[in-house]
Parts: structure tokens; sequence; C-alpha cells
């Protein structure tokens, strides 16, 4: 499975960023092996005095993303005190006088009106669809907690009187989707990972994994990918671990947990909401924890997002 990577550094206006163009790439189609889309760059130029902010990229739920930031803006009124001359802020936050040594930090005395309370004036801010906005500084990296377009902006209480623009790029790793069979003992490949990249999944599903199943629990249970079991009526039954430990793929997680290995290395816990560094170069192969597959039914679709 080979991944392409076309990074290209474009100067792509925020309206285009918010029409769709980059999210047009999501999703990717299911299937029993991965379909990849092509990683992604963007650069963007904030106004310091736009409290709605700027418009990037589009992201999906649990998607690998990074922020880097240069520039220097200035927050107006206040910006002054304890600060000699014409102050200017950069994307950390920092507060530098005309000489460009560092003054105080400066919190706005209105810190309702703030968009990140806590944060010093001048630090990047962003939010991703309709979520709260949260601290990005210069150098950000993260998995974005909901889909919806990440929003950068310039913290501060009132931005009319701001000045200055932030330079903001914006990178998006590429993604894949793959169907986890819960029959399958031997997984599913999905995507090239390189030794320290970084990657996540998000799983979603329920399956079923016969023999010792209904063990406590009503009728023909089910399990979601964090190895949660569940009778038909949707409640939640004890966590069931196969009495033959030893063929368990992981032994200590439950029946039903999604699972991963990278290359030839040991298997481990991927769970629903998964994040992490590849400890080795491989494909990352994804499968379904239990000891006897054949009797199984059922798959799990997983989500995963690579930022190298
Ligand atoms: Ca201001
Ligand atoms: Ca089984």
């Amino acid at each position: 499975m080979v991944r392409t990577r076309q990074w290209g550094i474009s100067a792509i206006a925020a309206a285009v960023a918010a029409s769709g163009l980059l999210g047009a790439a999501s999703p990717a189609t299911a299937g029993t092996s991965s379909s990849d889309v092509t990683a992604s760059e963007v650069t963007v130029t904030m106004q310091a005095n736009g409290r709605a902010g700027m418009g990037t990229v589009a992201l999906a739920a649990g998607e690998l993303f990074s922020v880097t930031t240069t520039g220097s803006a200035k927050f107006g009124i206040g910006g002054t005190d304890t600060c000699v001359g014409t102050l200017w802020t950069t994307p950390d936050g920092a507060r530098h006088d005309k000489d460009g040594a560092v003054c105080d930090e400066f919190h706005a005395p209105n810190q309702n009106a703030v968009l990140v309370r806590g944060a010093t004036n001048g630090t990047v801010v962003g939010k991703i669809g309709d979520g709260p906005w949260f601290s990005i500084g210069a150098d950000y990296t993260g998995a974005a907690p909901q889909a919806g377009i990440l929003t950068l902006a310039y913290n501060d209480d009132v931005h009319s009187d701001n000045s200055g623009t932030y330079n903001a790029t914006v990178r998006v790793g590429a993604r894949a989707q793959a169907t986890v069979f819960a029959n399958f003992r031997m997984g599913v490949g999905t995507v090239s990972l390189e030794a320290g990249e970084l990657f996540s999944v998000t799983a979603s599903g329920s399956a079923k994994f016969g023999f010792g199943g209904t063990d406590t629990c009503a009728g023909t249970p089910w399990t979601a990918p964090d190895g949660s079991r569940h009778g038909d009526d949707g409640t939640r039954c004890a966590d069931f671990h196969s009495p033959n430990p030893n063929g368990v793929l992981v032994p200590g997680a439950p029946n039903g947990t999604l699972v991963g290995k990278i290359g030839d290395g040991p298997w481990f816990a991927i769970g629903t909401d998964y994040i992490g560094t590849a400890p080795r170069t491989g494909i990352l192969t994804l499968a379904y924890n239990d000891d006897s597959h054949d009797d199984n039914s059922g798959t799990y679709t997983a989500n995963i997002s690579t930022l190298p």
C-alpha cells in the first residue's frame, strides 16, 4: 500500500478553503483495503482585527493536523502598559517592545470577552466547526475533536483596534478508511507508516465474537471497538476475556477490542480513539481481538490519519 504525498504550498485564500475545496477529499471510500487521500498544506494570512477569524481547512473527526504560524501584530488599547513604544505580539502570545525585547505577558482585563480565557493577547487560537476556541500558538499538532472547518484567530477581547497579520500554514495528513472484519484473524492492512510518524485511528461499528459471547449478557451480544460488550437491548455487559488468553491477539484487552500492529511488530490495543507515534516502519494492520475468529461476525470501520 503506497501512499502518495504531494506536499504543495499554496497561498489559497480562506474563501477557497472554506468553500470546501480541501474538504472535498473526504470521506474516503470504505472497503476491505484502504483508500488513501493525499496530504495537503495551505497557508493563510490572518488579520489581527478579525474577531471571527479565518477559515482554513475542513477536518474529519480524529484527523491529525498541524499549524505553524509566523508574523507580528498589535492589539491596540492596553498594549503599551509596561512595554516601551509601539509593542507587537508574536503567534505564541509573547509581547515585544519597539526594540524587540520581550515584555511581560498581557491578558485583557475583560477575560469574559477574550476568545480563549487564560491565553495571552496575541496568541493564535483556533476552533473546529462550532466547537470551542482553544489555544494554538506558534506551533501546534493535534487531532480534531470533531469534524468541521478549522478557523484561526487572534486572541483578544476587542479586535477592532488591532493591526497586523500572522501567516499560518496548516498541514493535514493523508487519511484512509478500512473495514475490519471480525472473523479475519490476519486483519486488514491499511496505511504505510514510517518510524516516528504520528498517526490516529477512530473506529465505529459493532461485531460479535461467537462462542462465549452470550455469557452473562442477554440475547446475542455485540462489541464496540473499545472492547465494550452490549446486550441485544444495548445494555452494557461486563467485558469478556477469552478463557484461552494465549490465543488472543492482545491478551490484556477484552474480546472485540480493535487492535493493531505495525509491520511485524507486536499487536497492541487501538480501541475507539487512538493517537500515537509509529515505533517502526511498516504497514498498519488492524484486527478484531479474539482467540478464535472463525465464529465471529460483523465489522468495524476505521478512519486512519497520518501526519509525516
Ligand atoms: Ca484590541
Ligand atoms: Ca470467536
